[in-house]
Formats: C-alpha cells, structure tokens, sequence
C-alpha cells in the first residue's frame, strides 16, 4: 500500500465535526494476532442537514457495520469509512480484528513484553476501532476487556471498574466505565501481570483516591519514590492552583516499550519504566528528579489537558506548554529553584534554539502538519511553557491564577484553544495581551541586542533594547513581540543591585535609570525571563562583576557560561590552543567560592556543552570548537588539579538519600572528578578505582564512569566490563552503559556501535534501547557524528532505514541531529544532504521522515 505523505493539514481548515458520540461502549476479546474489538457508538449529527459521517481507521480489519441494528454498507476512504444517509441520531455498532502482537508502532494496541497495553495519542485510537478520531469530539466510555485470566489477572481501562467476573476456558473479564467525556487520544487499555503497590491519598474536600502502581514482576521495591512523588503533586495541585483529583483511583502502569515518557490517560497513566523505577543502586539522582518532574506532569494533565482538552491538534501547546510549565513551578518548589531553571534554559537553548534555526521552525502553535507525531516538539512543549512563563511574570502570581481560575470556570468539559487560554488571562486581569499573542503564531528566536550609554554629567543610565527575530524556514515575516525583560542594574560604587522588570514591546526601546555616579553594569534577562538569544558587548570584568554580584543565580551562570564560550569562539576561529589567563583565574576564583553554593558553582564549573556552542555561531566550527573545548578542559584540569582534587576531597555525603544537598554535593564532586581524569596527577587513575569500588550508588558510581569516559584512562575498559557483569540483566541500567559506550570517542566508534547493537540486551524494537545507543551517538558524540568522511551520517541513515518501517516515531525522532545542516560547513552539509536523498529514494519511508527529509531539501 502507498502512503499518501505528501497532504499537510492546515489550521485554517478548521471544521468542527459533524456528529458527536456521546456514548461508546468497547469490548476487547483480546488476542495475540486477532483481537477482536467492538464498538457501539451513540452517534449524533450536529449539523441541521445530511452529512456523511467520516470515522479514521487505520490497519484494522472490518468484521462489520451495523446502523440502528441494520447492517451497513461503508464506503471505503482514504485512511478510513464514510457513512452516508444517517438519521440525526442512532446507533452504531462496529466489528474490527487487530493484531497487536505485530504493531511495532508501539501505537494503537500492542505488547510490550508479555503485556497488552495502549498508546492512542495523537492518532492511535484509529489502529483500534473506526472512530471520529480527533480531540473535539468528547464520549463517555464503558469498556469491557475479556482476556486469559493466567496470563493476564489485570484488566484495566479507564475511570472506576463497574464489575468483573471469571468466563470458561480460564477466561475472565472486566467492565470499566469513566463518568467524564474524553476525547480519543485518552483512552487506555492494560491487560497483564505486575507487582501491585497501592497507597491512599485524601484530597482536601474528603475524597479518599486509592493510588495503584503497576511493575515488572519483581520491581515492587523500585516503586516507592514514583508513588510519594504523586502524592507531593497531588497536594502541590490543591495548594498551588486549588485543584483536586476527580475520580476514586489513580493507576500508573510502567511498560519496556514505550514511545515518549509517559502519557495521561484518564485514571490510568502509562509510564515508559524509565520514569517510575528508581532506587539508589540502580538510579541516578537525575533519574530521581525526571521520575518526579514526569509524574507531576501527567497528573498535572488530569487538569491541563483532560477536563480542558484541545479543539484539535494545532492546539497542543494549550495543554503542553501549560502542562510543562506547571511541572517546572513544582520541580522548583520541591528543590533548587536555581538549578532547575538552569536545566531549562539548556533543553531551550541546545535544542529549541536548533529546531527553529532548522527546516522544521514551526510556531508554538504550527499551523500547518503533515504528520502530528512530529509536533511533539521541544518547541510546542518547552518554548510553550516559556511563552506561560512570560505570561506568569507580566500577570504576577495572583494574576496569572485568577487568569486560571477563569479559564477552569470556563471550559471545565471542553474542548478549547490557544485563544481561549489567552482570552481568559486577559478577562481576568482586565489587561490587553493583543501583542502578547503574537508569540502563538511567530516561530524564531528572537535576538535582544543591548546598548548602553551613560552620562557622566547627569548620571543618567540609558539602556536600549532591539529586538529582531530572522526569517525561519516556515515564515518569512517577523514582527515585534510583547515580552518582559527583566535586568539588574549593578553599581559597582556601593555594590547595590537594582531589579527592573520592563514590558518590552516594540522593536527598539530605551529604558532610562538613574542618577549614578559611575557607570553602572547591566546583567540581562533575570531568570532567562525570556526565549531570546541576547548580544550584547560586555568586557571581561563587566562579566566578572555580574558572576561575583549579580543576585540572579541563572545571571550568574549565565556570565560566566558567556565569558567561557567568548574564548572557546575565538579559539575555535584561531586554531590558537593557549588559554588565556582570564579564565584560569575564573576558575580559580570559583573553585575558591564552591562552599558558598556547591549546586550552583558545580553548575558554573562546567564548560557549556559542544551543543550550546554550536547554536552561537554559524556556520558551526565543529573542529575548532571540539578542539577548543578539549583544550580548556585539559588546561584547567592540568592548572588546577590540587583544587579539583581538594574540592572533591573535602565532599561526604554520608549514606544515599535523595535530597538537594546531597544531590549538589555528588554533583560538584562528579565535576571535580571529570577534570581530574584529564589531570595526569599521579595516582589519579586508582583514586577513581576506588571511589568506584567504595561506591554505594549509581549517580557516584556513574560520576567515575563519566569522568573515565572522558579521559584516556584505561581504567573505563575495565570498569564497563566490571559494571555490565554486574547489571547485564537489568535493561534500564544497560541503557546507562550502553550510552555511556556510544557517547565515548574514539577511532572505531561504527565498529563499536555495531558491537553494542548486537549485544544480547540490544533489540531495535524498544526505543530505549536504540535511544541509548543510536540516540546517544546522533546527539552527544559529535567526533564521531559529525566525521568528516560522512560515516556517522552515513550510519545514522543506514539505521533510519531500518528502523523507519518498524517504529515511524523512533526514526524521526532520531534524525534531528541531522536536521541542523543548514549550520554546517559547506562539505557536511553536502555528506547530509547526500543522505537526506537516499532517505527520499526509499519507496516505504513513513510520513513522519517524510515531512523532515522534505522540508530539508526545499
Ligand atoms: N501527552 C504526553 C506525551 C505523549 C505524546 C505522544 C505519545 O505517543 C505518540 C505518547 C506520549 C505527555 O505530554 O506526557
Ligand atoms: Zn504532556
């Protein structure tokens, strides 16, 4: 069968649906290869003439049609059934066979491992039954699941279970039924066997919600931190936004094979089970902090996506953008507010910076898709919860919640947009975010260039703002955007800080401060308040005077990161490999203060990653800036080591626990040790041997992996062979090894990949897998990526081809490194381009490579 790839949807084609389903009854017989899936749909025709009725239907096999209880003829489409000649409200009653034993999709009904369960977002619920498979249209669902009892004691689906019962042949069955109306992509099935955790949680008006988490047999004791993550969530909901759970149990599934992080299916989230399993010995505290962000996240959703849905897809920053902020305000409020803003301005400025400098630059709210999985983007999600953020900060706390609190009152139950969102902002503060709004529908990073003057007469202190955002590969004119520039002003004279937060809303505009007696230093973008790249020329001490006494701690990091990749530029351009003195002295003078702030100085003490350097400058000097970077790292660890080695030294945290000051401490002392593998101090290879040996957990145990990986110590050989003899069973952690091999530079990097590709534990058909292994080497092992033979290109292409028929959304996702060619040299952009033409020529690429392979090459 040819797929038609080449139709985009567009938002101004908007319609909203003829006929609505208020009711549908499900049953699944389920089976191996032939699950048999019933559907009766109470179907009602919203408009006042005859319409036909288009339902989505996708690798299904049509048992039968029945209208009120007549069999029915349908007209076959183009990705589904049209019915014609309906009366305004009847019936529906649909028969079709799937086979989810075969749907390497990994959407729709399939296994993973011996389990059935679903992944219907954004368009799966088309590969179970023929249904009018978008978000506005809302049902309420009763869903009864028959299955092998032994096999699968489990059955679940959303909202509360009506009744079970036992069948002959060691059968059973379980009927479901959830009381609110929920579009499609909702919808979940589990059938299976697991550990079982249950716990309880009273939410503030007296509803007693049983918790329950579904795991691997056998993983019960990895289970904890997920559940009392969900309860810190479920009170921070009520407290923060006076939101409360709705139905009477909460069930979390963790599965193997899963395409994205997790998803929030009504009352019944499922979990790739790298977001739920943690302990000490197998769990780094990044694992920690993600297991937490992502369950807060999904529970968030029950509110900011579930009883208030998107109209459609174009829409889906309304509920992910909004989704992703309030998970962050929770992050910081269970921990360092500071470090967990740094870790966002990273994902934006290594990534979302990319995706809209690339071919597929799109808006937070894209107005044309032609496949939608390629939409869960960083930048409809993480730009998203920026644009909210702006909105918190120019609305104020209060404000921003009233704005809430009416956007619930209003579309509690339906299916909304953008526009709704903003407008019940507006409403609610009695403000006018006309300009605001731009935001939804311009793509681009916009540049801020800052200019200064200062009148030594007068003392007045002029700062002036330009803002411009470069025509992207989408959209050719820009305009202005409404954002809040918050800046502090430092006077060097009495020390002093001024805070200013200005409502930034033309194209240039001059802020006025003073009297000053000396000309004061400008430190820009307070808490990166803004998704902007920022130019502005600052010397060397202006930055140092912000790193010693700004009051922003992003400021801070942010002063130095800039002083730092100055160099690194100007190096990488010069081929030069001296290393100025400036900033062995920054260091130096940082290494001195650690004590002050240990989370925030292990931060500052990390050179900015090849990633971030590479969205500075275009086109990228792969070369140069790897070559840069390689030689800072050395020098400063050579230059410095008694400090390095002091610091770490001096850290103890005593046995595991996760907590912020535990975590700043393994932190610091794993940066500590990452220079000291570059140190050649003598004894320094044993020194990590032991700390390996005498480590009690995997975040310490992974620091001297790390730090070994990026060195030329033989000790990481034989410390990887030690650790997969220790955890060769346990795949979570493999993936830790796995990437921690594809991440590692050296001359036979393909030849390596292809040994870990066919290790026991490897299989292609579970995206983590491929992730740690492919993934780690497409998105963090440039040398190797970026070769100048073309090899890593050509690999990565040899590997979309292979793994694009088995899992569509795996593939793309893997292609993004490739899609930043546009920056590159003039050779690397010919290697790739070169490959994006092989990728073109193949018969059976999925629509999801399609769309980006396509966009490239326009
Ligand atoms: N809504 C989920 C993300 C998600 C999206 C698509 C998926 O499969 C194609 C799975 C999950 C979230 O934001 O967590
Ligand atoms: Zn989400």
């Amino acid at each position: 069968m040819s797929v038609r790839r080449d139709t985009a949807m567009k938002l101004a084609d908007y319609q909203p649906p003829a006929y609505q389903i208020s009711e549908l009854y499900l049953e699944f017989e389920l089976d191996d290869h032939r699950t048999r899936v019933t559907a009766i749909s109470q179907v009602q025709r919203q408009t006042s003439q005859d319409a036909p009725l288009y339902l989505n239907g996708e690798a299904l096999e049509l048992g039968g049609v029945w209208v009120a209880g007549q069999p029915y003829q349908p007209e076959m489409a183009e990705g589904g059934i049209i019915l014609q000649d309906l009366p305004a409200s009847f019936e529906l009653k649909i028969e079709t066979i799937i086979d989810p034993a075969n749907n390497s999709s990994l959407e729709g009904l399939y296994k993973s491992a011996g389990a059935f369960c679903t992944q219907c977002e954004a368009e799966g619920f088309r590969k179970i039954t023929y249904f009018p498979d978008r978000p506005d249209v809302m049902t309420r669902y009763r869903v009864r699941i028959v299955a092998d009892k032994q096999a699968y004691p489990y059955l679940l689906s959303n909202g509360n279970l009506l009744d079970q019962g036992d069948l002959d042949g060691g059968r059973h069955w379980a009927l479901w039924e959830d009381p609110f109306a929920k579009p499609s992509y909702l919808f979940a099935l589990v059938a299976g066997d697991f550990d079982l955790l249950s716990d309880s949680f009273t939410t503030r008006s007296g509803r007693d919600v049983t918790l329950q988490l579904y795991v691997d047999k056998g993983n019960a004791y990895r289970g904890q931190h997920a559940l009392d993550s969900l309860k810190k969530a479920m009170a921070w909901d009520e407290q923060k936004y006076g939101l409360e759970y709705d139905l009477d149990v909460y069930m979390i599934v963790a599965v193997d094979f899963f395409n994205m992080g997790a998803m929030e299916n009504k009352g019944l989230n499922l979990f790739n089970s790298k977001y739920v399993l943690a302990d000490p010995a197998s769990a780094t505290d990044d694992d920690y902090f993600n297991i937490e962000s992502v369950i807060a996240h999904e529970y968030f959703h029950n509110w900011t996506g579930n009883r208030v849905t998107c109209r459609d897809w174009f829409q889906l920053s309304l509920k992910e953008g909004l989704t992703v902020f309030r998970d962050q305000q929770f992050s910081a409020d269970m921990g360092s507010p500071a470090i967990v803003r740094l870790k966002q301005v990273r994902v934006m400025r290594e990534h979302q910076f990319a995706e809209d400098a690339g071919p597929m630059s799109h808006p937070i709210r894209p107005e044309e898709v032609m496949e939608m999985n390629n939409f869960y983007s960083v930048t409809v999600y993480d730009k998203g919860a920026e644009v909210i953020r702006m909105l918190h900060t120019l609305l104020g706390e209060a404000g921003f919640r009233q704005g809430m609190d009416l956007y619930f009152k209003r579309h509690d139950g339906q299916a909304v947009t953008c526009d709704d969102f903003v407008q019940a902002m507006q409403d609610a503060n009695d403000v006018d975010l006309s300009a605001f709004r731009r935001w939804y529908s311009q793509s681009g990073t916009p540049q801020l260039t800052v200019g200064t003057t200062f009148e030594p007469q007068t003392g007045r202190f002029s700062l002036s703002l330009t803002q411009l955002t470069a025509a992207t590969a989408d959209q050719h004119e820009k305009h202005p955007l409404h954002m809040p520039v918050a800046v502090e002003i430092l006077d060097g004279a009495n020390n002093s800080v001024q805070k200013h937060t200005l409502s930034v809303t033309q194209e240039k505009q001059q802020f006025d401060f003073g009297p000053f007696d000396n000309e004061p230093v400008t430190a820009i973008l307070a808490g990166f308040s803004a998704p902007v790249r920022v130019k502005q020329i600052q010397s060397d001490a202006q930055k140092q005077q912000i790193i010693l006494h700004a009051q922003d701690p992003f400021l801070r990091w942010d002063a130095a990161q800039s002083l730092i990749s100055q160099y690194l530029h100007e190096m990488a351009g010069s081929g030069q490999t001296s290393v100025p003195d400036v900033l062995i002295e920054l260091f130096d003078s940082m290494l001195r203060r650690v004590d002050q702030d240990p989370a925030l100085f292990a931060e500052m003490l990390e050179l900015p990653s090849f990633e971030t350097l590479a969205q500075q400058n275009s086109p990228i000097r792969v070369d140069g800036l790897l070559d840069a970077r390689d030689c800072l790292k050395r020098k400063l660890a050579r230059t410095l080591t008694d400090q390095w080695q002091a610091t770490a030294d001096r850290i103890s945290t005593g046995a595991y626990q996760y907590t912020q000051q535990q975590a700043a401490q393994r932190r610091l002392r794993g940066v500590c040790l990452a220079y000291l593998a570059l140190s050649n101090a003598p004894g320094v290879e044993s020194h990590l041997h032991q700390l390996y040996l005498q480590s009690d957990n995997m975040t310490d145990t992974l620091a001297v992996l790390k730090a070994c990986q990026g060195s030329e110590l033989a000790l990481f050989d034989r410390l990887m062979e030690d650790f997969e003899a220790k955890w060769r069973h346990d795949s979570l952690v493999m993936d830790k090894w796995f990437a921690l091999h594809a991440g590692k530079e050296r001359n036979d990097c393909l030849s390596k990949l292809q040994i870990l590709m066919a290790h026991a534990m490897y299989s292609i058909n579970n995206p983590n897998r491929v992730r740690s292994v492919v993934g780690t080497f497409a998105f963090y092992n440039p040398r190797g990526f970026h070769a100048i033979d073309g090899s890593g290109y050509k690999f990565l292409t040899d590997y979309l081809l292979q793994t694009d028929p088995i899992n569509p959304q795996v593939a793309s996702r893997l292609i993004t490194p490739m899609l930043a060619f546009g920056q590159l040299d003039e050779s690397r952009q010919d290697l790739i381009r070169h490959q994006f033409l092989r990728l073109l020529d193949s018969p059976q690429l999925s629509r999801d490579l399609y769309e980006k392979v396509r966009k490239s090459l326009r």
